[in-house]
């Protein structure tokens, strides 16, 4: 049935929307998305596919639901009528903070495009009550906050679905919370489903995001990864994996079983994607619950579910992979332990290579291990990640299994990251190529068209600038920052970690505040946004912040250098912030150390909208080089095989670049008086000291090779017809980065639930 907005104030005496403030229009809409999203029905086939992750990064959700139902315009033009601004309306909206970064956007764009595809496909995952912490700055240093995002009113629905999940020392009851997800322009729709205990105790939060770990019966999903650095956090995650799997696999067995599976058959009827090892006891809980409640054998259990689940592999870095200690999971989950055993066994008795092994000699489970064992298929994230994988982190794996092994490269959906982020340049894509392109992303080739037209060159630098004022007015409106938008825009946006080597990027700041004082000037004015949060126990993370934080102090503040340069470390960097600041970026800054970055998924939105990357071959930046070609992107640094034989001859000295000409005076700076006048002595020389005597992730190795790249940039820039025409050619290839065509290929070649 189609009735608009005003229709349903109508139907229901609701005041007129002019007579209403932006919070109340907020409310009504919600409900108003919530009824039209209860007209669709739920896709369905035999086989379901339940996508389990500890993250879900969703962002706000009206706008993508208006989208999605087909209806943004229309309530646009509703609102405007009524002189209101649906913009204003959307801030009313709280962001909740349900992942990290990457790989919990990740799961949101693919639950969206599973929706958009019509797969019968849902997330499953936690319902953190207040996120990962909010950022705030003091004393240019990262201070964690609590996140409260959940409203009286909210996008969540109570179900009456609920499980009594057992730990060692006591029991839980569950209770299932959802939340719609549309398919973009689809009668049907499918769920994220979000499990919750049954109360939470606020008052258990002390300052800040401290809170008492003790007390897991009132706090499991208190926090999203509580600081796992001290034993209490670590087991404190361990109750939120368990939570989270034993809940997901009574859903399974008991949706499977309403269809008419007899266990025996499970396979059939589900199929679960693991996403990174958080989930990763699903597979003995699964094994647990078919042996001691279904009679079947553990031989049987162990076949079903190895049929039934794939792996996702998000990282190599090595610390990140988990390995919980046996006598930790003997704390939480006596009974998972006695599988995980057995499933040992079976390996040791087959297979003599430590490496392989899944609890190793020092009594720690290794879950990618088990992981990869016993599921069916073993993926990475971008073709060089997968590679990487086969041939070195886990070669001793794909020895032995070498078809489970495959690549599928990570993807974004284009119905938040163009359609809602960026209207005005999505307006203009279907004015020139038409709306083919939002359901086959590939169909952006045809902008190719426009490659020598000087006229879209114009439009699309018009779109730019538009953005950047309106990221001007956010942020001066929100932060109190002032951008220029006649500057460039060089934008590194992403969590905090030495391997993405955001400082490498201050150095570069360091080094051009330098030139300019001594006379050395930009042609154009050059705006450095950084944006991220760093881990709260990851002191060489808060050291970096703290840095950018200082520099920005100084430049912004020294009239002889702002005129040509300025630098921001936008505050609680979010969804809803990217989301702003994207559309406005004229560099996209990919710059991790070759081969430690699994894909970036950053780096394709740039991309999408109309940014020219400077990166290294690390990740997905490998793939964009090679769909658009040397001259539309700016590539620099050692490469991946390079990098990994460094590490394995221990072939890198940071001190030899270090003292290098142009190097030395740069990180010399960081404990220069002018720093240390507005930081934290302790801090910068803990930073500085680091870079000069260890840098584990190599930032001094590439910094000649990125700061003459990037000069380079500056200098393309100004040529606009050279960089509009690098521009079109990024948009035009941008295709294959639709999360719609990574989703079908986990259809096609993983799930087959068609
Ligand atoms: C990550 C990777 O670091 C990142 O490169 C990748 O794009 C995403 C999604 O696959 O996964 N792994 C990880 O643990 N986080 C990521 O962002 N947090």
């Amino acid at each position: 049935m189609n009735y608009n907005f005003t229709d349903f104030l109508q139907k229901r005496n609701e005041k007129k929307i002019s007579e209403m403030t932006n919070q109340e229009i907020y409310y009504k809409l919600l409900e108003y998305v919530k009824e039209r999203a209860d007209e669709k029905t739920a896709n369905n086939s035999k086989k379901k596919i339940y996508y389990i992750s500890a993250e879900f990064l969703i962002g706000k959700l009206l706008s993508n639901n208006l989208i999605n139902l087909g209806i943004y315009k229309e309530v646009r033009e509703e609102l405007k009528a009524a002189g209101k601004n649906l913009s204003h309306v959307e801030e009313v909206e709280t962001e909740p903070s349900l992942g990290n970064g990457g790989l919990g956007r990740l799961a949101s764009c693919f639950i969206d495009s599973m929706s958009t595809l019509g797969i019968n496909g849902e997330g499953v995952g936690l319902n953190y009550h207040c996120g990962l912490f909010k950022q705030v700055f003091k004393n240019n240093e990262q201070k964690a906050e609590a996140n409260y995002w959940i409203e009286d009113q909210s996008w969540l629905r109570d179900t009456n679905i609920g499980y009594e999940v057992k730990f060692k020392n006591f029991s839980l009851h569950s209770k299932l919370k959802r939340i719609d997800i549309l398919g973009y322009e689809k009668d049907t729709k499918n769920y994220l489903n979000l499990f919750d205990i049954e109360s939470i105790d606020y008052n258990l939060i002390e300052n800040g995001i401290s809170f008492d770990e003790e007390n897991v019966e009132k706090n499991l999903t208190l926090f999203l990864y509580p600081d796992d650095s001290t034993k209490k956090g670590e087991l404190l995650r361990i109750y939120q994996q368990y939570f989270m799997v034993s809940n997901a696999a009574r859903l399974i067995i008991a949706e499977a079983t309403e269809k008419g599976s007899n266990i025996h058959d499970l396979a059939d009827y589900a199929f679960v994607q693991i996403n990174d090892t958080h989930p990763s006891m699903v597979i003995p809980e699964l094994i647990r619950i078919m042996t001691e409640e279904h009679n079947i054998s553990f031989e049987e259990a162990t076949e079903i579910v190895t049929k039934m689940t794939g792996y996702t592999n998000h990282t190599i870095l090595a610390e990140a992979l988990e390995k919980w200690p046996l006598d930790y999971l003997e704390e939480v989950v006596p009974n998972i332990v006695e599988i995980i055993k057995k499933l040992d066994k079976v390996i040791k008795a087959k297979y003599s290579d430590e490496k392989v092994q899944i609890i190793d000699g020092q009594n720690r489970v290794h879950m990618a291990n088990m992981d990869i064992h016993f599921s069916s298929s073993v993926n990475g994230v971008a073709y060089l990640h997968t590679e990487i994988l086969k041939n070195s982190e886990l070669k001793e794996f794909y020895e032995i299994y070498p078809n489970k092994f495959n690549n599928k490269t990570n993807g974004i959906t284009f119905r938040r990251w163009l359609e809602s982020c960026n209207e005005d340049l999505a307006d203009y894509l279907k004015e020139l190529i038409g709306t083919g392109y939002l359901t086959d992303a590939e169909n952006l080739k045809e902008l190719l068209k426009y490659v020598d037209d000087k006229n879209v060159y114009e439009k699309l630098s018009q779109i730019k600038h538009e953005n950047k004022i309106k990221l001007k007015k956010y942020l001066q409106h929100t932060q109190g920052i002032v951008i220029d938008e006649n500057s460039i825009i060089d934008t590194q946006i992403k969590r905090f970690h030495e391997y993405k080597r955001q400082q490498m990027n201050a150095l570069y700041v360091i080094k051009k505040y330098l030139d300019i004082k001594n006379g050395k000037l930009p042609e154009r004015k050059i705006t450095v946004l950084f944006g991220g949060k760093a881990a709260p126990a990851y002191i060489i993370a808060q050291d970096i912040i703290h840095l950018i934080l200082c520099l920005s102090e100084i430049i912004n503040n020294d009239p002889e250098v702002n005129k040509y340069l300025n630098v921001y470390l936008v505050e609680n960097y979010n969804v809803g912030l990217a989301e702003k600041i994207i559309p406005a970026t004229d560099i996209s800054e990919q710059i991790s150390l070759a081969s430690k970055e699994a894909s970036g998924t950053g780096n394709m939105k740039f991309m999408l909208n109309g940014a020219l990357t400077l990166g290294t071959m690390d990740g997905a930046n490998v793939e964009i080089h090679e769909l658009v070609g040397d001259d539309n992107i700016y590539i620099f640094g050692k490469n991946s095989d390079d990098i990994i034989e460094l590490y394995e001859t221990s072939g890198y000295v940071s001190k030899d670049y270090y003292t290098q000409d142009g190097i030395k005076e740069v990180v010399d700076f960081i404990t220069s008086d002018e720093l240390i006048k507005v930081g934290n002595k302790e801090r910068l020389e803990r930073l500085q000291n680091e870079l000069i005597n260890k840098d584990w992730f190599m930032t001094l190795i590439d910094f000649e090779d990125y700061y003459n790249t990037k000069e380079r940039m500056f200098k393309d820039y100004e040529n606009k017809d050279l960089w509009y025409k690098k521009v079109i050619n990024n948009i035009a290839k941008a295709g294959f980065f639709s999360s719609d065509r990574t989703i079908a290929q986990y259809e096609n070649e993983i799930w087959k639930t068609k």
